[in-house]
């Protein structure tokens, strides 16, 4: 069995133990496939007040984060040795979107090391010289780095081999087919006056196939039709897809 490590360094250590302790990513600590430690930068500062941060140079409103801490942090963390298996990344709001496709490419490291930034920044010196890369999570203001990589170790973790109950789960994923997932129901058949889609009570398989992938070409195309363009589509998906920018209305629902 191939364990990955994950490391966050963060000066709030306990916002953590709550949303990594729980559901799929609790149940992969308890069964070994991950081993998730949060650091905290300030237990590594040597000066009396123990501080992490500063005012910015050139003046300006809100403080930086020093870089002493985050180093010092981080180099307790490895051992010097460089490795082309171990990723050490900076949360950041100036940085490219994370996605699926980062998960992916992240879950093939032994070792993820997840550094969280708080109040208006963090000295550009920590980006530059002790990390690999850079994540933001999306086009919002937080207040720090601590959700942002909750979500990142939220997304590797599900993928490493285990992790989940379904052997498949993963690669069903509707962000894996690039459309958006068809609509699930279960029971009861009728709740208060809404019934079901006949078609799922049919047991006609290759019906229901058909219906569930143009309801994920529907749903693709009135929600996420930025996600179209990617997505690998059959001749009878685009034929489906031509029908619904004709006539949306006439489609089956
Ligand atoms: C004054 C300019 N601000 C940038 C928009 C400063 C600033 C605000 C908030 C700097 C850091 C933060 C805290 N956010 C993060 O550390 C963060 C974040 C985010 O705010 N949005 C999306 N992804 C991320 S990853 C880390």
């Amino acid at each position: 069995m191939t364990q990955m490590r994950i490391d966050i360094v963060s000066l709030f250590p306990e916002m953590f133990a709550g949303p990594l302790g729980c559901s799929i990513i609790g149940r992969a600590r308890e069964a070994g496939l991950v081993d998730l430690h949060v650091a905290n930068p300030r237990d590594f500062t040597v000066d009396k007040h123990h501080i992490v941060d500063d005012y910015p140079f050139g003046g300006g409103s809100g403080m930086v984060m020093k870089p002493d801490p985050f180093f010092a942090c981080v180099e307790s963390l490895v051992d010097s040795i460089a490795t082309d298996k171990r990723r050490v990344i900076l949360m950041s709001p100036v940085a490219p979107r994370f996605c699926q496709a980062d998960a992916e490419r992240l879950s093939q490291y032994e070792h993820l090391i997840l550094l969280c930034g708080h109040y208006e920044g963090v000295d550009e010196r920590v980006r530059e010289h002790l990390c690999d890369e850079a994540l933001s999570i999306g086009d919002y203001v937080l207040t720090g780095g601590e959700l942002p990589a909750m979500i990142v170790a939220d997304t590797v973790v599900r993928l490493l081999p285990g992790a989940l109950g379904a052997e498949d789960g993963a690669a069903k994923d509707s962000y894996s087919s690039g459309l958006l997932e068809y609509p699930q129901y279960t029971r009861p058949r009728q709740y208060r006056q809404w019934e079901v889609p006949a078609v799922l009570l049919s047991g006609n398989h290759a019906e229901i196939d058909r219906w569930r992938r143009q309801q994920s070409l529907r749903r693709t195309w009135q929600l996420r039709p930025d996600l179209l363009d990617a997505a690998a589509l059959s001749p009878a998906d685009l034929k489906y897809l031509a029908t619904l920018k004709n006539r949306p209305d006439e489609c089956e629902k």
